[in-house]
């Protein structure tokens, strides 16, 4: 039996060998990274001008500090703590002798100056929707200047910076005089984590947001439960993590630590929108909240499973309104994700109360017209704490009545979704895109092509349609993803997305691509962050 197979795998691989591999092998490109004329820049800024002449850097004189006329000071933590973290990113954390001849060397440059030109930096806020990330960065002597209105664009700025640095042929620091006009394309550009399918403790998240922020993504979307589990550690409801968590101590997400990952972000440029994902998807709500769901029943009996939240139940409603005011005073983000997709009516068809409650209310046999009641409740809910929301697609086709502001996020049928992003948009919703961008899925080859292939607004479509558009989200849900697996999985892929998402349009050129996020992912990687390679390469510091 064992020879047998050994014979037929021998068959199989020699079958490769000889050229009979299946085409998935064969279409793989020869790409060999070479330097792109924009280095290692990623996601490339908007005006790129890269000039000749290069200047040292030496980690003994190199400052970066707050230029003289700007508004943000050293008392502004937010950009403190942003330059020793790029000073270390381009150093490394050891400290070096000062320069103390005291001449200053005409090939070197000294400085760094940030200078906020609006009189309110918002150094002490949070980033918000409508943020200003712009900057502009001029590198020249006898100082660099990053100019930009607010603390936000600043960061982005120090980013691009700190990737325009590079190692000369001897090991010495460098950076060409390089001129930077940059803004986002899109203003809401999201990674998805889900930390229900497996808990992701918080030094993956932390992880994960310093690799955002190198790509300048700007949201973080914390798909925070789900059926799974409920790792949210409530204060108003503490069973619900209690009886609903992996683990009630070591796999939720205490106040203090919500509280370290918002604050983590906002020091990055980074908002957190908290997902709450109801009325299905809930199955772990149902452990600690008793009645929350619906009971199911086989016949006339209920069977001891259960469904989606109940929504025929004054309850509901009211446990609803209590959590949700605790939601909204924890996560300072103006938006809440109330999620709404996937819901499964099978459970509600069973139950004769919910049968009852359908008839009663002329429903027929609709029972998106139910989903529709719950989800009007739940918005009327989140409305009056003062939130704005998001909903996943299902909501929108279910004909529920929003806000106008209601962001709507597609996610449905991947490459065909153009329709859906005409229908939101034709209503005159904004809309965000991640059908195209399900980083979970997993594929041979460089899949990152396809993502970054994609253009968002080419759909059927006016104008003011296209304005809509606010932006877009990577996933990466969580089913065969944990702290072991998430970093490398997600990265470089995500760059894909990061750039399409804040370069410009016309920024299509893959090869080029190719070249820069080779580069952008062996710095991911001399950075500390685990991230897979794109094809055959190596990187300059990867011995170690
Ligand atoms: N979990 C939740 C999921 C998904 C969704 N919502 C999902 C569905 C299809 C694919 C991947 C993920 N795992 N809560 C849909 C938005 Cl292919």
């Amino acid at each position: 039996m064992t020879v047998l197979l050994g014979f037929a795998l021998t068959l199989l691989v020699l079958g490769f060998s000889r050229g009979l591999q299946p085409n998935w092998v064969r279409e793989e490109p020869e790409l060999v990274a070479v330097p792109s004329k924009f280095g290692s820049l990623w996601p490339l800024p908007q005006k790129v001008q890269i000039n000749p002449t290069s200047f040292k850097l030496s980690s003994g004189s190199f400052r970066i500090s707050d230029s003289k006329g700007s508004s943000a000071g050293p008392g502004c933590v937010l950009l403190q703590n942003a330059y020793r973290r790029y000073f270390e990113y381009m150093f490394g954390s050891k400290k070096q002798k000062v320069n103390k001849s005291g001449k200053s060397d005409p090939s070197e440059l000294s400085e760094l100056q940030v200078w906020i030109t609006s009189a309110d930096s918002e150094c002490d806020g949070y980033p918000s929707a409508t943020s200003d990330e712009s900057y502009a960065l001029s590198v020249d002597q006898p100082v660099a200047v990053l100019k930009a209105p607010k603390v936000w664009g600043a960061l982005r700025g120090l980013e691009t910076f700190s990737q325009l640095v590079y190692e000369d042929d001897y090991g010495a620091k460098s950076i060409n005089s390089s001129f930077i006009s940059d803004f986002p394309r899109f203003s809401h550009r999201g990674v998805l984590l889900d930390s229900s399918r497996h808990f992701l403790p918080l030094k993956v998240i932390l992880a994960n947001l310093e690799t955002m922020a190198m790509n300048k993504f700007n949201v973080f979307h914390w798909h925070i439960v789900d059926d799974q589990s409920f790792p949210y550690m409530s204060q108003t409801f503490s069973q619900l993590s209690q009886k609903g968590a992996y683990h009630p101590y070591s796999h939720v997400y205490t106040p203090a630590d919500v509280k370290m990952v918002i604050e983590f972000a906002r020091l990055r440029g980074i908002r957190v929108i908290p997902e709450f994902d109801t009325p299905g998807h809930t199955q772990s709500w149902g452990k600690g909240q008793p009645d929350l769901l619906t009971p199911c029943y086989s016949g006339s009996q209920a069977s001891g499973t259960y469904g989606p939240v109940n929504p025929i139940l004054n309850t509901t409603y009211d446990f609803m309104k209590m959590f949700f005011k605790e939601i909204s005073s924890v996560f300072p983000d103006a938006y809440v994700h109330l999620g709404g997709d996937e819901v499964d009516f099978t459970c509600w068809k069973s139950n004769p109360d919910i049968q009852q409650f359908m008839a009663r209310q002329g429903f027929g046999q609709d029972y998106t017209k139910l989903e529709s009641f719950y989800i009007q409740g739940l918005l009327d809910i989140v409305t009056a704490t003062n939130k704005g929301y998001i909903v996943w697609q299902e909501v929108f086709d279910n004909d529920v009545k929003l806000k106008p502001d209601t962001v709507v996020h597609v996610w449905m049928n991947g490459g065909g979704c153009d329709k859906e992003m005409a229908n939101v948009t034709a209503a005159g919703y904004t809309a965000i895109l991640s059908a195209p961008w399900y980083l979970d899925y997993v594929s041979y080859g460089q899949d990152w092509q396809n993502y970054y292939k994609v253009e968002p607004l080419n759909f059927n479509g006016t104008e003011e349609q296209k304005k809509l558009v606010i932006g877009g989200e990577a996933c990466l849900w969580g089913e065969y993803v944990d702290a072991s697996n998430l970093t490398p999985r997600l990265w470089p892929r995500a760059c894909a997305v990061a750039e399409r998402l804040w370069s410009a349009k016309d920024v299509t050129d893959i090869g080029d691509a190719f070249n820069r996020l080779s580069a952008h992912r062996c710095r991911l990687v001399e950075r500390g962050i685990p991230a897979e390679p794109l094809f055959s390469s190596f990187c300059p510091k990867e011995y170690k």
